[in-house]
């Protein structure tokens, strides 16, 4: 068992050929997930190289560099930074069983902070899910090891192995869970229907993690959604309404007289949709596990269903650009690239000077909103913004 605050040392195998700046940014990231997770980060250590190693993923010689500085250290986990194969993260263990050293990928960690963070029944059941899909393959390796070195005594009477009946063991719970998930999901679907019964139309959040979606959320409904900063402060679903002004009247043709005008005004109000459903989520990260996005598929459901994508981006980010080209993977995976966007940049006190005219060049067809959720401004521009992409307009 960790303590609660684990000293860790944190390694990132990249190729030679990474920019610095790249380089820097992942293992920073890695840095801001264990200490989100709680971990206390003694030594970082990035090394290049082509190929990772097949055994260890990380050279052997490395290894060795990285079990004297733990027992130096008093280091009681090792995240690596990258996704390995089971039997990788298993030959390291080995090496520091001794230690007492626990040894994380990539995908453990997030999968860790999700644990800590999951709150609803729905998001604890996903990450249930995505933890026996991401842990399964290790645990069939583990129980093959044993098995080799106790001569294959993993036998029973029945001749059914201890793998076996662990994998039948992890399928029943993996269905159990699903179907579990089906149900929520089924009733979510449910809600979505009668929302489209009332002409409610839905707008999702959706951005890199931190970026300042939940803050959006209550800035623009004041919902009360969770807001730290941490990563993946956010682990489900939340839905609030939001109150447009009208949409901007049309010009008003010289001499037309006022009575025209009104019977417009009145035609409008009948018609328009003057309010809409807003929902945040989960955020996004580079690699996000792909069994993760599997799993979270009922949470992002919202997302997949929308009519209309607020992208929420850090403009105080030195990795904006990075950044939002991860978001826009992940919205593909989603298959929701098609859905119409207005991105975000968020966090504009941060920043002295924004530069708009070149973010507003290059995202020209996201039109681009300037916020800060935080102050409360520029939200009147993006409520504009919104009732001219999805209100109907006469
Ligand atoms: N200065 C400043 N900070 C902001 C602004 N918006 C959000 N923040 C801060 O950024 C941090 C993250 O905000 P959240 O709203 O939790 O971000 P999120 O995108 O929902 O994050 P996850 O749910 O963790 O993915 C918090 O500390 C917020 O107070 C802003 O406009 N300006
Ligand atoms: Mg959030």
């Amino acid at each position: 068992m960790l303590s609660s605050k684990p000293r860790a040392i944190l390694i990132d195998v990249i190729p030679p050929r990474m920019p610095d700046k790249e380089a820097k940014r992942r293992i920073y990231e890695l840095e801001n997930l264990t200490q989100t997770y709680g971990g206390i980060v003694v030594v970082k250590i990035i090394q290049k190289r082509a190929i990772p190693d097949y055994k260890t993923f990380i050279g052997s010689g490395k290894l060795e560099d990285v079990v004297v500085i733990a027992k130096e250290e008093k280091v009681e986990l090792i995240v690596v930074n990258n996704i390995l194969k089971p039997h990788q993260i298993f030959n390291i263990e080995r090496r520091v069983e001794k230690e007492r050293i626990a040894v994380w990928d990539r995908i453990d960690m997030i999968l860790k902070i999700f644990q800590k963070h999951a709150t609803t029944i729905e998001a604890k059941l996903q990450i249930r899910l995505a933890g026996i899909r991401h842990m399964g393959p290790r645990i069939f390796r583990m129980g093959l090891e044993l098995g080799q070195q106790q001569g294959g005594i993993g036998v029973r009477g029945g001749g059914e192995t201890n793998i076996e009946i662990m994998k039948r063991h992890l399928a029943e719970q993996e269905r159990s869970i699903k179907n579990q998930l089906a149900k929520i999901s089924n009733t979510r679907g449910q809600h979505r229907a009668r929302r489209d019964r009332l002409g409610l139309k839905t707008v999702s959040i959706v951005g890199y993690t931190n970026a300042g979606k939940s803050s959006l959320l209550n800035a623009l409904t004041r919902k009360g959604a969770y807001v730290a900063d941490e990563l993946f402060a956010t682990l489900d679903t939340r839905v609030a309404k939001l109150w447009l002004p009208r949409s901007p009247m049309p010009p008003l043709t010289r001499g037309s007289d006022s009575v025209v005008q009104d019977v417009v005004r009145d035609a409008r109000d009948v018609r328009q949709v003057r309010s809409l459903l807003l929902s945040d989520t989960i955020g996004f990260i580079q690699d996000l596990p792909p069994q993760l996005i599997d799993a979270f598929k009922s949470t992002l459901e919202e997302t997949i269903e929308a009519e209309l994508i607020l992208h929420v981006i850090d403009v105080s980010d030195p990795f904006v650009h990075e950044k939002i080209e991860e978001v826009e993977k992940i919205l593909d995976q989603l298959g929701v690239s098609k859905t119409p966007k207005i991105y975000v940049f968020n966090k504009t006190d941060l920043v002295k000077r924004i530069p708009k005219a070149s973010l507003l060049k290059k995202y020209k067809k996201m039109t681009p909103v300037f916020v800060s959720a935080l102050k409360g401004e520029g939200l009147e521009e993006l409520k504009n913004q919104l009732s001219l992409r999805i209100l109907p307009q006469v």
